[in-house]
């Protein structure tokens, strides 16, 4: 008799045991059955194949973007030398910041394996994009930067787009705004990578596509 205490004892602590970790892949379930005066504990192992070792924000990310952002560009080029150029961006606010989800394509490609370019991004503080056809979207001016901060720390200033033959795409989380301030300013995508060392603007070349932040109703 207290064998069997023990023995349903070790399997009482390893079930709660696995459960605290079932995030490591495992969910382990008890369930205890009765025939006639016999019982048993039927123990079962259920395989989490989603699940990665660590605390993930995933699940609250995926129901972010499957509900409506707060606010959207739509990007263009340039028209002379870029006019194939476009793209989305969609920006959520959140309790931790704004995600950004940026999608770009007919970004100039590479023409070889060793250059696919990369193209500095940021939210300017321009409200519209226009521009002449020697300075594109002048109108769209400096990164947007409200406490007077150096570069690479402007409030817009954002990873760079990593070209993938003309495509890009970009998710991530920024605190440095919200999406009430940029609504109504500029975003820009740059010929050249952000050096992040460079003043005032990362040394990132012309802007060859703007979109202005517009309210998502
Ligand atoms: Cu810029
Ligand atoms: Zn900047």
């Amino acid at each position: 008799m207290s064998k069997s205490i023990i023995i349903l004892t070790l399997i009482y602590l390893s079930i709660k045991y696995f459960n605290k970790y079932r995030h490591f892949g495992f969910k382990i379930t008890r369930k205890i059955t009765k025939k006639g005066d016999f019982r048993y504990t039927k123990v079962q192992i259920k395989i989490m194949p989603g699940n990665i070792p660590f605390k993930s924000s995933l699940p609250s990310l995926i129901s972010v973007l499957r509900g409506k952002p707060q606010a959207y560009a739509y990007i263009e080029g340039d028209p002379s030398i870029h006019p194939d150029l476009s793209g989305t961006v969609r920006f959520y606010q959140t309790k931790s910041g704004v995600i950004l989800y940026a999608e770009v394509m007919g970004l100039p490609a590479p023409d070889n394996a060793c250059a696919d370019p990369i193209f500095g991004f940021h939210i300017h503080e321009g409200t519209s994009c226009e521009g002449s056809e020697d300075d594109p979207f002048s109108a769209s001016m400096s990164h947007y930067n409200p406490d007077n901060c150096e570069h690479p720390y402007h409030a817009g200033d954002l990873p760079p787009l990593f070209g993938n033959n003309g495509f890009a795409l970009s998710l991530f989380l920024t605190n440095r705004f919200t999406v009430n301030e940029i609504t109504g300013k500029t975003i820009i995508i740059h010929s050249h990578p952000d050096d992040f060392t460079t003043q005032p603007s990362g040394n990132s070349g012309t802007k060859i596509a703007c979109g202005v932040v517009k309210k998502f109703f």
